[in-house]
């Protein structure tokens, strides 16, 4: 393998650096038919995949307009913006003979094999998923019509839907944000996507220290192999040429029950510390922050433990006290995803770090499911999370972060040498799964602290999902779309 150039955002796949501009967005999952013909159609639509550059200046081209916009007192003026990317499952490799060693067990086994050990109830999964799916292409785009023209223009690259069809239909996933106010916020009514590494070289936040550029992209500096627990470096790592600078994305299709979640709330709701001033939470607000660690507005309990502040919601200076969960339960979701200073002197939690690109999909929740505080067995009222995240090696990103930090109720570990001891700080209130369904610390109060809620509804159910592999631009051209033959 010859000498690594610096790494060139023109290069890598938008999702998975940039993020492709989003309101709306359709998952295609693909079989392949014809090897020879597939490679063919994937030659012509190479020249519309989205890179992180194109992606970076469109970011750029939104913001600038927004700006100039409010200077001229008028609305800003919608722009056409859509973004293409694609990516493969191993059986997809394997069906277009790209045989070299990627180096990831994980992707190679794909998450039909890894559902069990990831909690999930295949019985649960919609059948689509359980079939052979060879890729996915994602079209994103700021309207709906645009995203419709985008994506048909695709399937007919594809020739979808005519007897030289190089690809059938698995599934399509469609994913759209939220209206109004509620525009960034997942279905439970929380701000999402906010914390995201920073990654060296390609840009910078405030209070993070960027992550090596080989947390994300494969061959780049930091891709070091399956780190055990508490080892950041790894026995190291060799990848084939075509697969450096792409990235694994982990997709999920969550749905969330938020009539039921809600009811959760209500039901256990928590007494609000007096005096009670104007502008505190309700019991069921704070037991809702307590639960994934931010406000509904995103601003950090850690940082602002007793109300919110929706002035911090894009803050993130906070790290979490190891020895206390009197701010922030242990098991709180950002707590478990991200643990910040618990892991200090444990290996940390940098190659954990993934970048997360999910869009919320299905309808408000009606009168009627509010009423009956359940959610509603039409299938056209189905919701949730189309969860997506990149990472440079599975068993370090999302299977790390879903099996051995979300579902397992002892995690952060030695809590139970504080004074007073926490036995076990339970599993995610959002994402985990196990037995029991409890956590501790949901009441600010430290004398409670090792007090269980146990969950007695389910609310996050998983539908399906994949792992699938986002080669670089270059290696699209000259290795999944050329033939055989090392780049
Ligand atoms: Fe989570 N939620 O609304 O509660 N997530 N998440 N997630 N999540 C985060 O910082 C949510 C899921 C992570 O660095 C926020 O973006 C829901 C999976 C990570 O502080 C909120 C679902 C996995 C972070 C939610 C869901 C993760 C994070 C705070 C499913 C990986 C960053 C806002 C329906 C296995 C943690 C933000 C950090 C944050 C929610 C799924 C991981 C509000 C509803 C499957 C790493």
């Amino acid at each position: 393998m010859s000498k690594l150039s610096p790494l060139d955002l023109s290069h890598v796949q938008a999702d998975i650096l940039e993020g492709l501009a989003k309101k709306n967005q359709t998952f295609f999952f693909f079989r392949i038919q014809h090897q020879q013909s597939f490679r063919q159609h994937l030659d012509a639509l190479v020249p519309h995949i989205t890179s992180v550059a194109e992606a970076k200046d469109c970011h750029t081209c939104i913001a600038d307009s927004k700006t100039s916009a409010k200077k001229e007192g008028r609305e800003p003026p919608m722009l056409e913006m859509s973004g293409v990317n694609i990516a493969f499952s191993q059986k997809g490799l394997d069906f277009l003979d790209i045989s070299e060693e990627i180096g990831d067990d994980v992707f190679k086994k794909g998450m039909v094999a890894d559902a069990e050990s990831l909690g999930d109830d295949l019985a649960k999964w919609d059948e689509e998923f359980k079939e052979e799916i060879h890729g996915v292409i994602l079209v994103t785009a700021n309207e709906k019509t645009v995203l419709g023209k985008t994506f048909e223009k695709i399937l007919k690259l594809f020739h979808v839907g005519h007897k030289n069809a190089s690809v059938v239909e698995v599934a399509r996933l469609i994913g759209k944000t939220r209206p109004g106010k509620e525009d960034g916020h997942e279905h439970f009514g929380f701000n999402d996507g906010l914390s995201q590494p920073a990654v060296k070289g390609v840009n910078t936040l405030p209070s993070e220290t960027p992550v090596a550029q080989g947390v994300i992209l494969l061959g780049r500096e930091g891709d070091n192999g399956v780190a055990p627990a508490g080892d950041t470096t790894g026995p190291g790592i060799t990848r084939p040429s075509w697969a450096i600078d792409g990235s694994f994305l982990a997709f999920r299709y969550l749905q969330q029950l938020v009539p039921e979640f809600d009811a959760f709330l209500e039901a256990n709701a928590l007494d609000v510390p007096k005096p009670i001033l104007p502008g505190d939470p309700s019991g069921a607000e704070l037991l809702g922050a307590r639960l994934v660690g931010r406000w509904k507005s995103g601003a950090p309990i850690d940082i602002t433990p007793l109300r919110d502040d929706p002035s911090l919601a894009h803050s993130q200076d906070f790290r979490f006290d190891p020895n206390s969960q009197v701010r922030c339960p242990f098991a709180a979701h950002v707590r478990k995803t991200n643990p910040r200073a618990d892991l200090d002197g444990l290996g940390g939690t940098e190659v954990r770090r993934i970048l997360r690109r999910g869009i919320q999909f299905g309808p408000e929740v009606t009168d009627e499911e509010r009423r009956h505080k359940k959610s509603s067995t039409d299938k056209r009222l189905e919701r949730g999370l189309l969860f997506a995240c990149y990472q440079s090696n599975l068993a370090n990103g999302f299977q790390f972060i879903q099996k051995s930090w979300a579902n397992t109720a002892g995690f952060p570990p030695g809590k139970d040498k504080l004074t007073p001891p926490v036995a076990t700080p339970g599993i995610d209130p959002i994402i985990g799964v196990g037995t029991p369904r409890q956590m501790v610390g949901t009441d600010p109060d430290p004398k409670l602290s090792d007090q269980e809620l146990d969950f007695t509804a389910e609310w996050v159910v998983s539908r399906g999902g994949g792992y699938f592999f986002s080669p670089s631009i270059p290696a699209l051209k000259s290795k999944f779309a050329a033939g055989p033959g090392e780049l």
